[in-house]
């Protein structure tokens, strides 16, 4: 009677199936023939009650059938499933390369700095910077620049139409875009005891007309060595050690006198081509060195503007433009390029 039912039940199910055409309908066939509630559920709840030999016939039935059901029911879900599914354009073909994503380039200024970074606090230098807007007082007063002295046109300053106050004496002070990274000096000098030995790379402006070696708005990175014994050989080596790292290269530096208000001695700073090492070409424009930027040891005047007492301390600074120095690293043969904002220049670094 049971070996009845259940055959008949399994072949109701099979005609239901085919019937079922999309996943919800499947859902309310698994619900009716293998749920709660379903008769199959009814005939293993009542397999208790049957005699031993019943029990061993429609046992096994039961659970086959029963078995038979979810086999076919997943087989079904399955062809469902995928009957709504385009094969042939979802397929991926995962050997075929990515699409590229393009990166940022850095501008060669931000290259050199980080490597110049790189090399001074390696030999134990800090890294230290300044306003772009300053003070007159720290552009040029405190570095020896006596008012209405030509040194302070030397630099063709943008001045502002804005004054600050003197924090000293209260008057009224003009204020300009920096025209040098000196201008950083006597400010790190004030707040800071000797011995000490810093670079700051930064921007300057100066308004200046603009051609292949000379932009108005440009980089420089000042050096600045503070202590009781320092001496010209100890800008010579560390300037040395400095080139002949940044361009992987034994570079050789030669100092010729020159003024600068803020030094005494103060000197024209210049390396071997590193081009032709020496020799002479192109770029050196045949004289084998290459002109960089001032250098010297620092004017007691500036340590006295900073608070030191005279004659305690020695020091040497230097200030070189670093747009020069990326122009010789990477073999660039204009200054504007720089910040032209043209990507197909930025794109090569
Ligand atoms: C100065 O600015 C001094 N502050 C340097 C200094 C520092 C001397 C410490 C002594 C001690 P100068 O004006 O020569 O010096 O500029 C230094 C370097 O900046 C130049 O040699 C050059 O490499 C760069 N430079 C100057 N003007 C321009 C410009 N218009 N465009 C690009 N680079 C420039």
């Amino acid at each position: 009677m049971q070996k009845e039912k259940i055959e008949g039940i399994r072949k109701q199910f099979f005609v239901d199936l085919e019937t079922a055409g999309n996943e919800a309908e499947l859902f309310d066939l698994e619900k009716k023939y293998l749920g709660r509630k379903s008769e199959f559920t009814e005939i293993m709840k009542s397999l208790g009650s049957l005699s031993a030999e019943d029990k061993k016939v429609v046992g096994p039935l039961a659970n086959g059938a029963r078995k038979e059901i979810s086999d076919a029911i997943e087989v079904k879900r399955t062809a469902l499933r995928n009957k709504g599914f385009d094969f042939e354009s979802e397929k991926i073909d995962i050997t075929i390369p990515g699409n590229k994503r393009g990166a940022g380039h850095l501008n060669p200024i931000s290259l050199i700095v980080n490597d110049i970074q790189d090399i001074f606090t390696a030999m134990g230098f800090e890294v230290s910077d300044g306003p772009e807007i300053e003070t007159e007082f720290y552009n040029f007063d405190a570095l020896n620049i006596p008012e209405h002295h030509p040194a302070r046109d030397m630099q063709d300053t943008f001045w502002l139409k804005q004054a600050a106050k003197n924090k000293k004496n209260g008057s009224e002070e003009r204020l300009s875009m920096r025209s040098q990274t000196s201008a950083a000096q006597v400010k790190y000098m004030e707040q800071h005891t000797p011995p000490f030995k810093i670079i700051v790379p930064g921007k300057v402006f100066r308004s200046e007309a603009t051609d292949s070696t000379h932009e108005h708005t440009f980089y420089q990175f000042e050096s600045l060595v503070v202590g009781e014994n320092i001496n010209v050989g100890n800008l010579k080596f560390v300037a040395q050690e400095f080139f002949s790292l940044l361009f992987k290269q034994d570079v050789k530096v030669r100092l010729r006198p020159s003024y600068f208000p803020f030094v005494e001695p103060g000197f024209e700073f210049d390396i071997t081509c590193t081009v032709c090492h020496g020799k002479g070409c192109k770029a050196c424009r045949y004289g084998g060195w290459l002109e960089l930027g001032g250098a010297g040891m620092v004017n007691q005047n500036v340590f006295e503007a900073a608070g030191y007492p005279r004659g305690k301390y020695t020091g040497f600074a230097w200030g070189f433009g670093l747009e020069r120095l990326a122009m010789m690293k990477y073999k660039i043969d204009d200054v504007r390029l720089f910040h032209s904002g043209d990507l197909r220049f930025i794109r090569q670094f």
